[in-house]
């Protein structure tokens, strides 16, 4: 009753509606309501609109697996069945062991705030996978260093952590404190999407309930980690889409146990860029920076400019997309998985 009415119903551009989006919109679709998806269940979804939050219908022939929280799509407005979904202006995905379809995290997203803490969580080699991730999609990434308050210094994990990647932007705080929202107002705002994604227990919900101002019993559920090693306990299960009280959306996801690179040859270039930049310099084209003669990055390691244990993380995460990654054989599009040694 007292809910203020602009917080209620989002305009089209508030919820991240942009032109990419009415470009793709045909003249018979007029009548019918743009919609972001807000969940994403086995057998139903919801989304948000200019009217507020509503159930969405789904047709039998759609999947629920098929859509992913953050994405648009355009529903007939009085009984909000689902006509079909507008393409992405970015899309994150993950592979997972065993599945044949990557696993959606979340669409349409501006900003990723990848979230470790200043504890036993934070974990150089796990970063560079999401940011291989986040490179990819094309999404601009953030690392988010929570329990800031926990330690007398978080000045080194900041430092290890912006040095994972050239120009990468790195923020501390306390995803308690009222503060956190603050510290990230620069990728919030009317418009923009932000997601959350690390391990179980760094904090996702934590800061998600701080960003939205969630009043008691609106709240995510959050849930103690052990003592012993900062692990947590996966208690948030799905994910969802959530207002931010200065403008913009925020995206909550479930804890990744562990995050398998494929498909991110793009991403991983753009990650170890100072590797990258060396290899043109190497005496063969096709150098591994191994043991070869005239290798650039060995001479790069020899000279105290490029760190071993960084070219050592750069070559398994190569080796791993390699061997994960479907390879053109045949027709062209017609992409199948050539197993090359070990698997997943
Ligand atoms: N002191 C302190 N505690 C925090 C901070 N962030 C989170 N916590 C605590 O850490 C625990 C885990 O937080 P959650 O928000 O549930 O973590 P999550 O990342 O959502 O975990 P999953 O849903 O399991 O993936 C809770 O007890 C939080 O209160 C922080 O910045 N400082
Ligand atoms: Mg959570
Ligand atoms: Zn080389």
């Amino acid at each position: 009753m007292t809910q203020a009415a602009p917080d209620a119903f989002p305009t089209l551009p508030a919820l991240g509606w942009s032109e990419f989006f009415t470009d793709q919109l045909t003249t018979g679709e007029a009548a019918l309501d743009p919609l972001r998806i807000a969940t994403v269940h086995r057998a139903r979804m919801t989304a948000i609109g200019a009217d507020g939050p509503v159930k969405l219908w789904l047709p039998p022939k759609l999947a629920t697996a098929d859509f992913a929280v953050g994405d648009w799509i355009l529903a007939e407005p009085e009984t909000h069945l689902l006509i079909r979904r507008l393409d992405r202006r970015a899309l994150l995905q993950r592979h997972t062991e065993g599945a044949r379809v990557p696993q959606l995290i979340a669409a349409n997203v501006d900003t990723l705030f990848i979230v470790t803490s200043c504890n036993a969580d934070f974990n150089p080699a796990r970063l560079e996978r999401y940011l291989a991730l986040c490179n990819e999609a094309g999404t601009r990434a953030v690392i988010v260093l929570t329990k800031a308050d926990q330690v007398e210094d978080p000045a080194p994990y900041l430092q290890q952590a912006a040095a994972l990647q050239r120009g990468l932007e790195v923020v501390t705080l306390n995803a308690r404190s009222p503060e956190a929202a603050t510290t990230l107002a620069p990728w919030c705002g009317p418009g923009q999407t932000v997601a959350l994604v690390g391990s179980s227990g760094v904090g996702k919900s934590t800061l998600l309930n701080t960003l939205a101002e969630k009043a008691p019993g609106e709240e995510q559920e959050t849930g103690d980690i052990r003592e012993d090693d900062a692990k947590g306990r996966h208690t948030t299960t799905s994910r969802s889409l959530h207002g931010i009280k200065g403008g913009g959306w925020v995206i909550d996801t479930p804890g990744i146990r562990t995050l398998h690179v494929s498909d991110v040859a793009g991403g991983l270039e753009t990650l170890f860029a100072e590797i990258t930049e060396l290899a043109p310099n190497c005496r063969f084209r096709d150098c591994t920076h191994g043991h070869e003669p005239g290798c650039a990055v060995q001479a790069a390691v020899k000279a105290g400019t490029l760190d071993p244990a960084r070219l050592d993380r750069w070559r398994k995460l190569v080796e791993e997309n390699r061997d994960n990654t479907p390879v053109e054989t045949g027709p062209r599009g017609n992409r199948t998985l050539v197993p090359r040694g070990k698997k997943w």
